[in-house]
């Protein structure tokens, strides 16, 4: 009888683990990467503003919405700006970090985000801009993937307080870039900053933008067991009961 009381709650505590691992994705490389639930990224698109922006490397709006950091990305300007939501989880505020975003390209670029505690376009917080850093991996058309780790306490949440949108506002950059054969460290004509491209040959003058590719919530969340697991934990249980009855009996 114990024996088998026993074998039921290993059987469940089995099929619970399993639930919590299923489709995890790491996202990153060599100098910054994390194991994602599958459903910490955002779900859907509430609002968005893409008039100077535009997509590339064959990004598109659903595609932001995954944890496929190669499938392109949206380059947000100056006025542009999209809002997301959770539907299938929440951005719990944590220890630490609590929100990725990814950004592709050199250099690693600013982020500006909001954020808010609902998911109907109201409640949002004021602005605040983050830097990213390169993670070592690599986003669609061979740009850096970069990442901006953002802690919700930063906005004033106390830890436990999750929130349901982000929204990201577009920046544009100008940039005068010089190469490995460029005259390197020199100020940047037009107001912009001089940066050593390597992945360039020559003198360059650039404009671009915040280039999201992902947004996804660093926080563990409770597994959310499907159906068909629940079903099988459901007859586990009913198990036990019978076989309480049993040796009652
Ligand atoms: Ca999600
Ligand atoms: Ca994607
Ligand atoms: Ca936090």
């Amino acid at each position: 009888m114990k024996k088998s009381v026993l074998a039921c709650l290993v059987s469940a505590v089995v099929l619970l683990g399993t639930v919590s691992m299923a489709g995890a994705l790491v996202i990153g490389g060599a100098s910054w990467s994390y194991d994602f639930d599958d459903t910490a990224f955002v779900d859907s698109v509430i609002d968005k503003n893409i008039d100077g922006g535009w997509y590339w490397g064959g990004g598109t709006e659903s595609g932001l919405l995954n944890g496929d950091v190669t499938d392109g990305g949206v380059a947000l300007l100056d006025k542009d700006y999209i809002s997301f939501i959770f539907t299938d989880n929440t951005a719990l505020n944590g220890v630490g970090a609590d929100l990725a975003i990814f950004e592709a390209g050199f250099p690693a670029e600013d982020i500006v985000v909001s954020v808010s505690p609902f998911t109907d376009d109201t409640g949002w917080t004021p602005a605040r801009t983050y830097s990213s850093k390169d993670t070592g991996a690599k986003a669609a058309d061979d740009y850096n993937l970069n990442v901006a780790l953002i802690d919700l306490t930063d906005f004033g949440f106390a830890e436990g307080d999750s929130i349901a949108a982000v929204k990201i506002f577009g920046i544009t950059s100008v940039y005068s870039c010089c190469g490995s054969t460029g005259k390197r460290g020199r100020k940047g004509k037009g107001g912009g900053t001089t940066i050593n491209d390597p992945y360039i040959k020559k003198c360059c003058k650039s404009i671009g933008g915040t280039d999201l590719v992902a947004i996804g919530s660093l926080s563990k969340s409770v597994p959310v067991a499907e159906p068909g697991t629940l079903l099988l934990i459901g007859t586990g249980l009913v198990g036990l009961g019978l076989m309480r009855r049993k040796s009652r009996g």
